[in-house]
């Protein structure tokens, strides 16, 4: 497929943004080739700005759950930019959309509103030194939090993609702040808490991780978090700025019944604009500025516009619960038919063809991949119309707008290959 307008963008673009791009995996790195420069989007479509057409499985990386451009997400903010963009103070608005995230996520009793889940996630681990008195996170290998300086220690997604041996310019003062643990591997988390449990803040956790690829927590390894964080005074964080929203209204702590002390949240509440959020028990959040002593702030904090997109789209999800069942078929469908040699990993919409025997339960399953056969796959259904994510370490963004018809041909797509 001839691209040549994106060419040119793209060889333009290089010259002004760092790899063209602003956000490094949005660059090809991982499979190689142009980077489409996008025109439009429609529904579950968009349109590169050469003209064609493709079947997005990116969603913008999780936000569209109702694809691009959705009508009651289009219509509230034609009703409110003649009101303003930001204001640097409070509005209604932000009161409501507060109250909607707490009347669907059982872990959130207050919550912050911030722009992105980088934010959220860089404020729920602060907030948790703050409240513990204690300076030491635990993440897991694979799972990212966005790039917060202290968490690109063995990070998944871009990181991942660009193999990059964590990330230069982190001090080694913020990383050895940072204990990094196989994902699925309560024993680790167990010894880790035995020799430094009186240093650990908290515990974040990708409750189903998206971010090597889709891998569901084994059985038992959430509940055994939350035993472990309670026993030695830790706080258990979920980060849920991918599944939240995206797996159940409550997210992943609904469907597994695992209630951490914070949760991030983000992509989705935005309904497409950025938004992200933390919140939890009303006594750890109580800790945060002004009521408390951990600072955070944000001159786009609770922006109008993105609030009024987010407030659209909880709504829509809470008036259409059968949206989630449209979902679970589209991804189990999608996932239904598994070539030789690949692995599949499905939660709800979000799946992962591995290029890998199998199983993918961690991030050193996942690095087993085939990386250069996930990137021929990539350009042989790209080539079709059919557009999933570059990146072997990334999951797919199915909405509830993908058709029976598109999740076939795109199986179709995947068997021919
Ligand atoms: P942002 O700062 O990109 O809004 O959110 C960071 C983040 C935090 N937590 C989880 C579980 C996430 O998946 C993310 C961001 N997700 C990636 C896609 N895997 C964003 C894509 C990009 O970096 O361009």
């Amino acid at each position: 497929m001839n691209v040549p307008l994106s060419d040119a963008l793209f060889a333009r673009a290089k010259q002004s943004i760092p790899g063209g791009v602003n956000s490094p995996v949005r660059a090809f790195r991982g499979v190689g080739g142009t980077p489409r420069f996008i025109a439009r989007g429609e529904g579950s479509h968009f349109y590169d700005v050469d003209g064609n057409d493709y079947i997005d499985y990116i969603g913008s990386w999780g936000p569209l759950i109702m694809g691009h451009r959705p009508p009651f997400v289009i219509e509230a903010l034609k009703s409110v930019l003649e009101l303003g963009t930001s204001f640097g103070a409070p509005t209604g608005r932000e009161v409501e959309l507060a109250e909607l995230i707490i009347d669907a996520v059982p872990s959130v009793e207050m919550v912050r509103l911030v722009n992105s889940g980088t934010e959220a996630c860089m404020s729920a681990i602060r907030l948790a030194r703050g409240f513990t008195g204690r300076d030491l996170t635990v993440k897991f290998e694979g799972c990212y939090h966005g790039h917060v300086d202290s968490l690109l220690v063995k990070a998944g997604s871009g990181v991942a993609t660009l193999s990059l041996p964590d990330t230069a310019g982190v001090p080694r003062a913020f990383s050895d702040t940072t204990l990094a643990l196989p994902f699925n591997d309560l024993e680790s988390v167990e010894a880790a808490f035995k020799s430094q449990g009186d240093r650990i803040a908290s515990v974040i956790v990708e409750p189903v991780a998206g971010n090597m690829g889709c891998i569901p927590p084994a059985p038992g390894f959430l509940e055994g978090l939350r035993r472990i964080t309670e026993k030695y005074g830790a706080l258990l964080i979920f980060d849920e700025v991918m599944t939240g929203f995206r797996l159940s209204r409550g997210g992943a702590q609904k469907i597994y019944g695992v209630t951490p002390d914070l949760t991030t949240l983000g992509k989705i509440i935005g309904g497409g604009l950025p938004l992200a959020a933390y919140g939890g028990r009303k006594d750890v959040m109580s800790c945060v500025a002004p009521v408390g002593p951990v600072y955070q702030a944000g001159t786009l904090s609770g922006n109008p516009l993105a609030v009024t997109a987010g407030i659209a789209m909880l709504r829509y999800l809470e008036d259409h619960p059968e949206t989630y069942d449209i979902l679970e078929r589209n991804g189990a469908e999608l996932a239904a038919h598994v070539p030789a040699g690949m692995t599949v990993n499905r939660v709800g919409s979000m799946v992962t063809f591995f290029f890998n025997a199998g199983p993918v339960q961690n991030y050193e399953d996942a690095k087993r991949s085939d990386t250069a056969k996930f990137a021929r796959l990539f350009h042989f259904l790209l080539e079709k119309g059919i557009y999933f994510p570059p990146s072997q370490y990334e999951a797919l963004f199915i909405s509830a707008v993908h058709t029976p018809a598109e999740i076939a041909q795109t199986a179709r797509a995947i068997c021919a290959f």
